[in-house]
């Protein structure tokens, strides 16, 4: 934690109204609340809590990953299951299930215009409503992102899995593409060779 700039002037003119605004400075940063989400608690492909209110500029959310393999990855209301670009993303965290560790991703919120949409990334997760919310609105409820990202499950799954960065859910879609690429390559050195 650093001190707010108004700690300097004080400390060096010590004026009242100085002190007052530091004083509500330094109350503001150490006012910042630490909220805490259990991804994939007893199994189940939850976010719990699935929704967080009220979340201020300055706080701080740390996801405990306690089970299977999720990510915890930004989305946008309109794309549930689609990573936003430049979002926030843990990445796959997978858990070993011998350790009494577990992954932890945490996330500084520095920007509460408005909702902020998540989602986990392993395949078919988002569709069986593994989504979270932070900040949902009346127009643009959890309910409506969920019911969104239900929705998407036979329409958005194959587009979705190539913008996914992580090995597991890409990983067919992948191979085959790199196959597909191998053959044609060989190919065209056999007819390279051919002509
Ligand atoms: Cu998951």
């Amino acid at each position: 934690m650093s001190l707010p700039l108004c700690f300097y002037p004080l400390a060096k003119m010590g004026c009242v109204s100085c002190l007052f605004l530091c004083i509500s400075a330094i109350l503001s940063i150490v006012s910042a609340t630490q909220f805490n989400v259990t991804v994939g608690k007893n199994d189940m492909l939850t976010f719990d809590p699935a929704i967080l209110t009220d979340v201020q500029t300055g706080d701080v959310i740390t996801f405990t990953f306690v089970s299977n393999n999720h990510s915890v990855t930004q989305s946008t209301f309109r794309r549930p299951c689609h990573p936003r670009i430049r979002g926030a993303n843990s990445g796959f965290m997978p858990v070993d299930p011998k350790s009494a560790q577990f992954p932890e991703f945490t996330i500084h919120i520095d920007n509460t215009s408005g909702p902020l949409w998540f989602f986990c990334a392993q395949n078919g997760h988002c569709q069986a409503g593994m989504v979270f919310a932070i900040n949902p609105t009346e127009n643009t409820s959890f309910e409506d992102f969920l019911a969104s990202a239900q929705m998407s499950a036979n329409t958005t799954r194959t587009a979705a899995t190539p913008a996914q960065t992580a090995p597991s859910s890409g990983a067919v879609p992948k191979l085959s593409i790199k196959g597909a690429t191998t053959l044609l390559a060989v190919f065209a050195i056999i007819t390279g060779f051919a002509s």
